[in-house]
């Protein structure tokens, strides 16, 4: 009781049913037990009653100005970390977790809707000595930060050097960020779409070994209406011919007889609604190309009804172009009549996915099985992790 009215105190009316409504609505449809990653959405576990108070006191802090216009209180906490995980081979892995022990790369998959008002908080755990070893500017001082695209915030909130908005090993801030809604008598543009959040402080005030450590992950911003998808992946394209960091046979480490969905296994029953969130990390372009499956170039990937005019003006594809820091969504159902199988799932820029920028998406048997394929992803280093390419510099690992 005390949760929930941590948790939905400040929203009023309509509001609270919608959000209420989306909480079982995420529950139901298995996305937050079975989802492609842990997602933060409004349904996501309460915090501790010691980090509450950690956060009022870290919220009490916040001055009017540190809320962009429309947002009176935030209407929802989370706490984010950002930590060591493990090397690959001799490359630094970092991650976000909405707790210590489940952090990861990509981060959880952060959702809102709009008209929600959100307050993160994030923790520094990276051992100071792991930034130093990163930091590529011996000017710039030892921190994290987190910096979101898409939604609104105050410069207090941007995560950047020059707003002074990071936080030091051991330290912790609270950012918000506003999903402004989309007014439907003026048009004025809502923030509904598809975005991701990452660091911009590691390395370079730009974060450059940040993203390429693995600080970064998906956030997707819902309008009332949308239809929900059963699961979520997100696929963030990067340099050295990998997706989440990884390429090759490393990108798809599903169990055959027992997958577990996550970033390296991408799995759905046949007639479940997929759901990728695709990023664009690094300096090269890519395309996101999905084998026996396509979809509208709109918002969410679909466009219903019978209006013929408006139909016709939207193309159904099934290869988008992917930019250095662009972003999409696009729903798909799975195995919509190509049924159950392999399905290949790459950059179609040739000599990518000749270097193991493919893996696939496992529409499964019935029985919850893998079908038989081979592990025929290009080659990797010895560790799984991608191997050093002399064509490519910036991103450092
Ligand atoms: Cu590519």
């Amino acid at each position: 009781m005390d949760n929930e009215t941590t948790r939905f105190g400040h929203v009023g009316g309509p509001r609270m049913w919608a959000i209420a409504i989306l909480a079982v609505t995420l529950v139901g449809a298995g996305v937050l037990r079975f989802g492609g990653q842990q997602a933060a959405g409004p349904g996501a576990p309460a915090a501790a009653p010691a980090a509450i108070s950690a956060e009022k006191a870290a919220l009490a802090a916040l001055a009017p100005g540190d809320r962009p216009d429309g947002c009176i209180q935030p209407d929802r906490r989370i706490q984010l970390y950002a930590v060591e995980l493990p090397k690959e081979g001799t490359q630094i892995r970092l991650g976000y977790g909405l707790t210590p022990e489940t952090a990861s790369y990509p981060g959880p998959l952060i959702e809102m809707i709009e008209g929600e008002c959100l307050a993160i908080t994030l923790h520094n755990q990276v051992p100071e000595a792991t930034l130093a070893a990163l930091r590529q500017d011996p000017n710039l001082p030892l921190g994290v930060s987190l910096h979101t695209h898409g939604v609104k915030y105050t410069p207090t909130s941007d995560g950047t050097i020059h707003t002074d908005s990071w936080v030091p090993p051991g330290g912790q801030r609270t950012y918000i960020w506003f999903a402004k809604p989309r007014n439907p008598s003026t048009g004025a543009q809502g923030t509904a779409g598809y975005w991701w959040y990452h660091d911009h402080m590691v390395g370079t005030s730009h974060g450059t070994r940040g993203l390429s450590s693995g600080l970064f992950g998906g956030l997707v911003v819902r309008r009332q209406g949308d239809v929900r998808p059963d699961r979520t992946y997100v696929t963030v394209f990067g340099d050295l011919q990998s997706i989440n960091l990884r390429r090759g046979a490393a990108t798809d480490t599903c169990d055959p007889v027992n997958p577990v969905p996550g970033p390296t296994c991408l799995i759905a029953k046949k007639g479940e609604r997929v759901e990728f969130l695709v990023v664009g990390m690094g300096n090269d372009m890519h395309t996101f190309h999905l084998h026996g499956h396509s979809w509208a170039d709109t918002r969410t990937g679909m466009l219903d009804g019978t209006n013929k005019a408006l139909v016709d003006s939207v193309p159904v594809i099934d290869n988008k172009t992917l930019g250095p820091g662009d972003s999409f969504g696009v729903q798909v159902v799975a195995g919509d009549s190509v049924g159950a199988g392999n399905w290949m799932l790459h950059c179609h820029m040739q000599f990518h996915s000749d270097q193991g920028m493919a893996t696939m998406l496992h529409v499964l048997n019935p029985d919850g099985t893998l079908a038989p394929h081979s592990a025929d992803h290009a080659p990797v280093s010895a560790a799984g992790a991608p191997a050093a390419h002399a064509g490519h510099q910036g991103s450092g690992t």
